[in-house]
């Protein structure tokens, strides 16, 4: 049975792309904090857009990923078809910038100094409460925007 308390052995993989806001809270993370790029690799996805000039992300050509799973389709790897998405040596995937934001510094953080957020109860709840604003409320707005621009231009 899986020790899924223990970080697996090996290099961790985000599945990322720069344009993507949601990816970049994990990549301001990596970069803030200081990880080392030999514990999380990073791996940009392609992009497209279709018909409507949505923004459609697709598996990297190469990867092994796309390889075992022979398709460049991210819903293959990802059924909510987004990035950004977190790979353990292990297999298991995690998605949701928040919640691979929390795995990864509970797993790294020790190592990193400071911790990422306050030890007082309101001030973490506050620094959640920001990161809620951004994620649940402003995001999906934003890439309504964006997504309507596209389609009229
Ligand atoms: N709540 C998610 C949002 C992820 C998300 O919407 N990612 C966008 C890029 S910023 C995406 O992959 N969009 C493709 C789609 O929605 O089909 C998170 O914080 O990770």
């Amino acid at each position: 049975m899986t020790n899924e308390t223990a970080p697996p052995a090996g290099p961790m993989r985000l599945f990322y792309h720069p344009v993507s806001s949601a990816s970049m809270r994990v990549t301001l993370y990596l970069g803030c904090r200081g990880v080392p790029p030999s514990s999380v690799e990073l791996v940009s996805t392609g992009f497209e857009t279709d018909h409507r000039g949505i923004p459609v992300f697709t598996m990297p050509a190469d990867d092994p990923e796309t390889k075992r799973l022979d398709t460049t389709d991210l819903t293959a790897f990802n059924p909510e078809g987004r990035v950004p998405v977190l790979l353990l040596p292990d297999g298991r995937k995690m998605t949701q910038s928040g919640p691979i934001l929390d795995y990864l510094d509970d797993v790294l953080g020790a190592d990193l100094g400071r911790p990422m957020l306050p030890e007082d109860p309101w001030r973490r709840a506050e620094a959640r409460r920001i990161a809620w604003i951004v994620a649940a409320d402003t995001q999906p707005y934003q890439k309504g925007i964006i997504y309507e621009s596209n389609v009229t231009a």
